[in-house]
């Protein structure tokens, strides 16, 4: 059984989203997805996440490809999540890549590429822009 892990904020979730998970999940049989915390997007960004952690979580744990989901705390337990899942692959668009090769000994790591022209910064700012 081939175990896939991703990880991302999904905030204001979008075509991208749906994309990189399902492209994972053609890596493997098991989806196993870490969704960002509230407080870790806080320290990424400096700024909360549109939609809660609780939200954002509902929404991906109710996509069909998705086989499981947990809430990612820090960027730096990448190896504790992997071991506990026990991830095979890690997969990230490829905005990250290079950042989490330190896990290669442990785990397969692969960055595809990001969905074009579509980001939920820009979603917020249109949104913005219409009143
Ligand atoms: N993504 C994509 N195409 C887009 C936008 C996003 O392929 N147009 C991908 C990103 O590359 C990432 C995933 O969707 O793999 C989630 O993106 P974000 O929600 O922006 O996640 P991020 O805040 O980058 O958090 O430990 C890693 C972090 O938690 C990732």
């Amino acid at each position: 059984m081939r175990r896939v892990i991703t990880f991302g904020t999904f905030d204001v979730f979008h075509i991208g989203h749906v994309n990189i998970l399902k492209r994972a999940k053609e890596f493997g049989d098991l989806l196993i997805v870490g969704v960002s915390s509230d407080s870790l997007n806080f320290s990424k960004k400096q700024r909360y996440p549109i939609y809660s952690q609780e939200e954002r979580i509902e929404i991906i744990s109710s996509l069909k490809f998705v086989d499981h989901v947990f809430i990612e705390e820090s960027l730096d337990l990448k190896l504790e999540y992997i071991r506990k899942y026990e991830a095979n692959l890690l997969v990230m668009g490829d905005d990250w890549k290079g950042r989490f090769d330190w896990v290669k000994d442990e785990c397969e790591v692969i960055y595809l590429p990001r969905t074009p022209s579509i980001s939920t910064t820009e979603i917020i700012e249109i949104v913005r822009r219409i009143k």
